[in-house]
């Protein structure tokens, strides 16, 4: 057995059965053993970014990791920023970056780099196989390492002659350490805290977010009083009629001010102390309120839900969560102009039960958590590291690890543009994604910034840089040209029927919804 063969054997006896692969000349001999190995179902992107990104979504949704096939240093480097993305989001995900051979790297041909440099900016674990007979257990440690909580990014180099060079057999999986427990004492002093009387913000991210989680949480702030919170970007949040409701920190610094003013406690499980995003002149970079202070319930390397769950036993004995009652918006209907606030109206209308939300609304998508909060349970995908165009390669990644669950892509225009041939991929694989573009035709986001940091107010030459126009960007050519059907809707009335029409059917499909920018 060659090193590509026992490589992607280890890796499907490893759970790792999905690899999303945009490969070149040094893969080769890995695309080739694919067929010998039927175990692993090979998703073609055609952008590095898409495949990363994806699965980012694969990882978020299954829990475990899927493998990004990516070509040298220029491949993994257009893969990097949904991998950081996905550092931020903690996915686990292996990234299997292809090299030249031993024996040709002293050339500095054309593609030769410094893939460990590159690799290192966002992996927890980097390992440049050297023997095709190390490759399998390389592999096998690599996705041990992806799946050590709380859960990071395994980077394994494959020469070229270590892929074709025969010797090598698949490895055993290895096994995975659990997240460590939190000591008792460390509940214990935080449960003092939180029946203080003192008001206290209890502040979830990481496994926080999902159902146990926000179960125990919500038993917490029902018998204590402490507001609940939970990080601006969560990589998976839970929510929906019947699971406890949490508001999510704001992005902008003067409202998540606001939302953590008076707390003289701020309590963190699995979530870091909140920093403002961007610097502003004059302003702090710390969201922490001047006179509160920070106590670490669990990391978020730690059992974040146990923990949860035995502070809720501590605090809240004998008290139940409070769920989110089941409750929609009306269906918005008729010709006026449609807007974020109508589309968000639909959304919760029509989100079905076990839905995937994939949100890159930015803007647009200020009335989204308020339309969905009462909607069937569904899971919430965010933007983790803020780095734009990430929406429509998480969304393909969370469908291939989900069939049967139907995933709606709620994607700003702009965003959408950098990694748009994720639709390609949806439709070559037969996702069943509804994508939304919310088609401001703008960088609306950066029109408000400019006047945030204080720049001078927009001349031409600055609308220029933030006006996504001249030509306008027309959606439902672009989708249809990679095989996804699309439509166009300008009013509530058009909005609704494309979206039932578009979650009805199985397979993807793109609708692009005209609104006006905020701001
Ligand atoms: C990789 C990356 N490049 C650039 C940016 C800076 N950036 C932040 S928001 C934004 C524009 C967003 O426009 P759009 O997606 O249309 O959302 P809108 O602001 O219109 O709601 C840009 C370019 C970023 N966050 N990430
Ligand atoms: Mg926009």
């Amino acid at each position: 057995m060659n090193g590509a063969q026992a490589l992607i054997r280890t890796l499907a006896g490893s759970g790792v059965d999905v690899c999303f692969s945009n490969p070149g000349t040094s893969e080769m001999h890995f695309v080739a053993a694919l067929d010998a190995v039927p175990e692993m179902r090979g998703v073609l992107c055609l952008f590095e970014g898409v495949a990363t990104g994806a699965a980012d979504g694969y990882g978020r949704m299954a829990g475990r990791p899927a493998a990004a096939l990516l070509h040298l240093g220029p491949g993994l480097s257009n893969g990097l920023a949904n991998l950081h993305n996905a550092r931020r989001a903690r996915t686990p995900l292996l990234a299997v970056v292809g090299d030249h051979a031993t024996h040709h790297k002293r050339f500095d041909a054309p593609l030769e780099s410094d893939i460990e440099a590159l690799a290192g900016t966002v992996s927890v674990w980097v390992r440049r196989s050297a023997r095709s007979a190390d490759v399998a257990a390389d592999a096998a440690e690599g996705v041990a390492a992806a799946m050590r909580p709380p859960g990071g990014i395994s980077t394994l180099i494959l020469p070229a002659d270590v892929s074709w060079s025969e010797g090598a057999e698949p490895a055993r999986p290895l096994p995975v350490r659990a997240a460590a427990p939190v000591p008792e004492g460390a509940v214990q002093s935080v449960s003092r805290t939180l029946c203080s009387g003192e008001p206290c913000v209890l502040l979830l991210g990481g496994p926080g977010t999902r159902r146990a989680g926000l179960e125990a949480a919500s038993r917490v702030a029902e018998a204590t009083g402490a507001r609940l919170l939970c990080e601006t970007f969560p990589a998976r949040l839970e929510r929906g009629a019947g699971i406890p409701a949490v508001d999510r920190l704001a992005y902008l610094a003067e409202f998540a001010a606001g939302q953590l003013a008076g707390a003289r406690h701020l309590i963190l499980a699995g979530a870091r102390a909140p920093v403002s995003f961007f610097a502003y002149p004059g302003k702090a970079s710390s969201l922490v309120p001047a006179d509160c202070e920070v106590h670490v319930l669990a990391e978020p390397a730690d059992d974040v839900c146990g923990a949860l769950g035995r502070l809720a036993d501590l605090a809240a004995p004998g008290t139940k969560p409070l769920p989110s009652e089941a409750e929609r918006p009306a269906l918005p209907s008729g010709d006026g102009n449609l807007t974020g606030e109508s589309v968000a109206a639909a959304v919760g209308a029509l989100l079905p039960e076990g839905a995937i939300v994939s949100d890159e609304a930015n803007t647009s998508g200020l009335w989204l958590p308020g339309a969905t909060a009462g909607a069937p349970p569904h899971d919430w995908l965010t933007l983790t590291g803020g780095s734009i165009g990430q929406g429509l390669p998480v969304a393909t990644g969370a469908a291939v690890a989900s069939p049967g669950r139907p995933v709606l892509a709620l994607e700003a225009d702009g965003s959408a543009m950098y990694t748009l041939s994720a639709l390609w991929t949806h439709a070559r694989e037969g996702l069943d994604i509804t994508t939304v573009i919310f088609n401001n035709r703008s960088y609306a986001i950066l029109n408000m910034e400019l006047n945030r940091v204080g720049a001078e107010p927009a001349g031409d030459a600055a609308r220029n840089l933030l006006e996504l126009s001249r030509p306008d960007l027309d959606f439902v050519a672009l989708a249809s040209g990679m095989g996804v059907p699309a439509s166009r809707a300008s009013t509530p009335g058009e909005f609704c029927a494309q979206l039932q029409q578009a979650l009805a059917e199985p397979g993807p499909h793109l609708i692009e919804a005209l609104i006006e920018r905020i701001g």
